[in-house]
């Protein structure tokens, strides 16, 4: 399946072909990107944070112990919990706010503690060396603080659950049987295939809404994120923003290759007269017809919390879901296209001071870097698609 970004011009697709032959090694990409916008501090950086959460190996005793206890760590939204790494059972779990806990650390014996003093509960944890202590403390200390993001915070996740393989078998399945590309994947080859997310978490303060604008585009699952425990103009009312955004760039209606899905926050504050199934769908209602005034008739709608965690699992099940269902999933890149893309990474990072690198710089750190045919001359002639579909992409 040829990427879609190509297929405008005739001459791209036949370079696209030669390139393609040219590969060593293909393998069907499933890729895009997850957009999170919104009014700021209504908690979308927590609510990633729910959505992926952060693992690790830390000790329940300093390292120096000897066989010392390991406990697996995970933080998802605001909840810390530690397990048993074998047994999974959980042994301590909080919803860690600033208002409640504090952190303290000991460097010299790569100990970090959690002290809540209003029910009086410490919770110790231990790393193994110095590096880790760092990493882990200030991962802990952005989790505890929740400072508002800045510009926008891009991370990737390689997605790999059952469920995703399954959606993952089956496309290509339907795919051979549509005839659009009759190759049998090897095992290992199928392997590899997993659901690759570059996750884009935009600052919702205002001064930073005229460059948020340069990456609204398709082959995107935007979340649109709003407090349902703000009245007025950052509630509900804040949805017309985005979605007036949305439609400038992405166009109106219904489209294969982007899914905008409204998230509501704060489920946990809501009292327990607003949680009712009848004001729940009241609140669902409203947001559809906003999203129907600017032409978006299909969003998807969802509810959470990252404080308790609710509707957080069937929101992550859907937006995998529906990011493979777009029309660009499985589509099949030249390596030389992979090979361009992590050069430019690669080389970014050497030339931070001025980020311009020559094509010939690009083409000789691929010629080096991989066995990949090369030539100046084709990528002169094929930069503008490299540089569009790493841009799109
Ligand atoms: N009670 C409750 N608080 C939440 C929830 N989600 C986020 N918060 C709190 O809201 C505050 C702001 O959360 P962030 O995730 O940093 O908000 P943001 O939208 O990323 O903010 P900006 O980066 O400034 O745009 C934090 O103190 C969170 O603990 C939730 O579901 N329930
Ligand atoms: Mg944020």
């Amino acid at each position: 399946m040829c990427p879609h970004t190509l297929e405008s011009t005739t001459l791209d697709t036949a370079r696209y072909l030669i390139s393609l032959i040219q590969s060593r090694t293909i393998t069907p990409l499933f890729r895009t990107k997850l957009m999170v916008v919104g009014f700021e501090r209504i908690g979308k950086t927590t609510l990633l944070n729910g959505l992926f959460p952060f693992t690790v190996t830390v000790f329940r005793e300093p390292p120096s112990f000897g066989e010392s206890k390991t406990a697996l760590l995970k933080i998802q939204g605001k909840v810390f919990s530690l397990f048993d790494p074998e047994s999974t059972i959980l042994s301590f779990q909080a919803i860690v706010t600033s208002d409640q806990w504090v952190m303290r650390t000991d460097i010299t014996s790569f100990q970090i503690s959690l002290l809540s003093e209003s029910d009086n509960r410490r919770e110790n944890i231990y790393t193994a060396d110095a590096d880790a202590f760092q990493d882990l403390a200030a991962v802990l200390r952005s989790f505890l603080e929740s400072t508002s993001t800045h510009g926008i915070d891009i991370r990737s996740s390689s997605i790999d659950t059952k469920e995703v393989r399954e959606d993952i078998e089956q496309l290509i399945e339907s795919r051979r049987e549509g005839n659009e590309g009759s190759r049998r994947w090897s095992a290992e080859e199928m392997e590899k295939m997993k659901l690759e997310l570059s996750v884009w978490d935009f600052a919702g303060q205002h001064d930073y809404y005229n460059n948020h604008h340069y990456f609204l585009r398709s082959r995107a699952i935007y979340l649109v994120v709003w407090s349902m425990n703000e009245a007025g103009g950052k509630g509900m009312e804040s949805l017309k923003f985005w979605f007036k955004s949305l439609m400038m760039h992405l166009g109106t209606g219904e489209s294969e290759n982007h899914s905008v899905v409204v998230v509501g926050t704060r489920l946990d504050e809501l009292d327990l007269r607003k949680i009712s199934r009848s004001l729940a769908e009241s609140r669902e209602k409203k947001v559809r017809q906003i999203a129907n005034q600017f032409g978006f008739a299909s969003i998807l709608y969802f509810e959470v919390s990252s404080h308790t965690l609710e509707g957080m699992d069937d929101l992550r099940k859907t937006v995998f879901k529906k990011a493979l269902s777009h029309n660009y999933m499985g589509e099949i890149v030249p390596q030389s296209y992979l090979c361009v893309e992590v050069a430019l990474r690669d080389l970014l990072r050497q030339y931070s001071d001025a980020p311009l690198i020559e094509l010939e710089r690009v083409v000789e750190y691929c010629e080096m870097t991989w066995p990949v045919h090369f030539s100046k001359e084709e990528a002169r002639k094929d930069k503008n698609t490299w540089l569009f579909w790493t841009h799109d992409s």
